[in-house]
């Protein structure tokens, strides 16, 4: 072959990656068309998702769902759920069934690096606990050598559970379980001296017990669980778009922005920060492809972070959880979201 076909050859073949990137749709593109969010939670775990009587959602991984569909759809009802189980939910946002997964998911480097996914950031800082039968008189994990443990398959709480014991030296005995409800069925019905799994959802799961002040949350946490949204690798600006949606919640409140005010703010905030939240001036929602009122919308419709944790997990809650490592960063906690500049 000589240059010239070279050259033709290479010029065809740019002609077919080009053609095939521009006939691609992004997620962003399939979202627009299909004018709804498609999310996967969990099938009920209260203060992170949950199903009403009517089928309405709430909880905190439910609400940055509803965020991202303010963001990208200008209405935080958008957004159709799929509950999925710790074992389905990789695969379901693999074969496109779903644009985001926000499903108490444990960010790790495997998941990150072999299973094409990309974690977008940290909704909550969690980390994994033991609860007992208050008969069982024990006050700490390391008085649970020879214990049944019960716990849900699919997940870093059973990887970490095994790292617990052979660290401690101890002995134990798993009772596994496919969803949440069995395992705590499978508790009440005494087939384990102790369930373990993320402490903010102990809390919720022994609210869940016929008699909830049978049973206690043990001191020890161990391990680091930081749960966020995750969506598939390869889609760079989706990946942007999830993540500074829940930026933009984080921001609004260290700004002080919320849905009560946010309106009366956009009118008259002279402070150029909360001014470029709100899209009035800076690079607005031309990086993302979103309209300018992109967080605007967030903050209106579902509220910055303060208000989606109080309401979802802590004072407004029946949880009650405490923002310690929730907290931004300026009140103590570990949240620190980038500046929107
Ligand atoms: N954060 C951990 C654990 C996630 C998890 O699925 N936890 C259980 C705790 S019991 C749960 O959510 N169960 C509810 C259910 O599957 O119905 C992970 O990402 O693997």
């Amino acid at each position: 072959m000589n240059k010239r076909h070279l050259a033709s050859l290479g010029a065809a073949l740019a002609l077919v990656f080009s053609t095939g990137t521009v006939l691609a749709d992004t997620t962003l593109d399939t979202v627009k068309k299909r004018g709804v969010l498609q999310c996967g939670v969990n099938t009920g775990l209260p203060g992170f998702s949950h199903a009403d009587k009517k089928g309405d959602w709430s909880g905190l991984d439910v609400d940055v769902c509803r965020a991202v569909a303010a963001a990208v759809l200008g209405d935080a009802e958008k957004v159709r759920f799929t509950p999925l189980t710790a074992k389905e939910r990789f695969t379901a946002l693999q074969s496109g069934e779903i644009d985001i997964l926000s499903r108490n998911t444990t960010w790790t480097l495997t998941r990150d690096s072999s299973l094409g996914i990309h974690f977008a950031g940290v909704s909550y800082y969690d980390g994994q606990g033991f609860m007992v039968t208050k008969g069982l008189g024990v006050k700490s994990a390391r008085e649970l050598d020879g214990a049944a443990v019960c716990i849900l398959s699919g997940t870093t709480t059973e990887l970490n559970l095994a790292d617990y014991f052979r660290t401690h030296k101890m002995q134990y005995q798993p009772v596994v379980f496919d969803t949440g409800d069995q395992t705590v069925k499978g508790f009440e019905a005494g087939r384990c001296d102790v369930l373990t799994s993320d402490q903010s959802q102990l809390y919720g799961l022994r609210i869940k017990l016929a008699k909830p002040e049978s049973a206690i949350v043990l001191p020890e946490v161990i391990s680091k669980e930081p749960l966020g949204p995750v969506v598939r690798q390869g889609d760079d600006q989706w990946f942007n778009i999830v993540k500074w949606s829940l930026y933009a919640m984080l921001n609004a409140e260290e700004l002080g922005v919320s849905s009560a005010d946010v309106e009366a703010l956009k009118k008259s905030s002279g402070n150029p920060a909360v001014r470029r939240l709100l899209g009035l001036e800076g690079i607005k929602g031309k990086g993302l492809n979103l309209g300018d009122d992109w967080a605007y919308n967030i903050v209106k419709q579902v509220g910055n972070y303060a208000e989606v944790f109080e309401r979802n997990v802590g004072q407004g809650s029946s949880l009650k959880i405490q923002r310690g490592l929730n907290a931004l960063w300026k009140d103590g906690g570990i949240h620190y979201a980038p500046p929107i500049r």
